[in-house]
């Protein structure tokens, strides 16, 4: 597991490298950026069952045949899984906004994700709506809190969905 720091220097370690210019500036960024990072974490951790609940409306409003007989939140047992993976995702995401890196996704959340969703029959493309519909929720939340620019809050919410469809968004 990284963030952007120790993923940075073991960067510069690997080639036995003092840190550069450019080096510098992402590290600049990096803690410029650290207050409006801890400050979406800290509204996602306070709001996250209200987050995940009215995500999932919007989900099964958008593709309601989920709820249908046949479809993978049919049934409480798969509408509670289908809840409960959304909040995994939301979670990790704040963790990944925090770090200000995707690889603890890669290691914790996205290995062998598609293959076990696949083996079970659950669709990844809604899954994925769902994600982005978290994703649009939680910036709206940091503007309204009076954060500028919100733009850093797409990237681990983007990198789930990227990597867990494979297609491009
Ligand atoms: C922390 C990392 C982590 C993740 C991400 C994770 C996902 C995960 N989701 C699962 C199931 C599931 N996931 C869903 C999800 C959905 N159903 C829908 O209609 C939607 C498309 C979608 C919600 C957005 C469903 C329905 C199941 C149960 C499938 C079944 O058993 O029939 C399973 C199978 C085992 C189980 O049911 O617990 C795993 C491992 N587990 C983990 O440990």
């Amino acid at each position: 597991m990284r963030d952007a720091v120790t993923s940075l220097i073991k960067n510069y370690d690997l080639s036995g490298r003092y840190l550069d210019r450019n080096a510098i500036d992402s590290l600049k960024l990096y803690f410029e950026s650290g207050a409006a990072r801890v400050a979406v974490a800290t509204l996602i951790s306070g709001n996250a069952a209200s987050i995940v609940r009215q995500a999932g409306l919007a989900l099964f409003e958008e593709v309601p045949e989920l709820l249908r007989p046949g479809g993978y939140a049919y049934t409480t047992r798969r509408y509670s899984a289908c809840l409960r993976d959304m909040d995994y995702y939301l979670r990790y995401a704040s963790y990944a906004l925090v770090a200000a890196d995707n690889n603890l996704l890669d290691e914790r959340v996205l290995q062998g994700l598609r293959e076990t969703y696949n083996s079970l029959g659950v669709p990844i493309a809604p899954t994925v709506v769902g994600i982005q519909i978290m994703k649009d929720m939680v910036k709206k939340m940091a503007q309204e809190a009076g954060i500028d620019d919100v733009s850093f809050v797409d990237q681990p919410f983007d990198h789930l969905s990227r990597e867990f469809s494979e297609v491009s968004v």
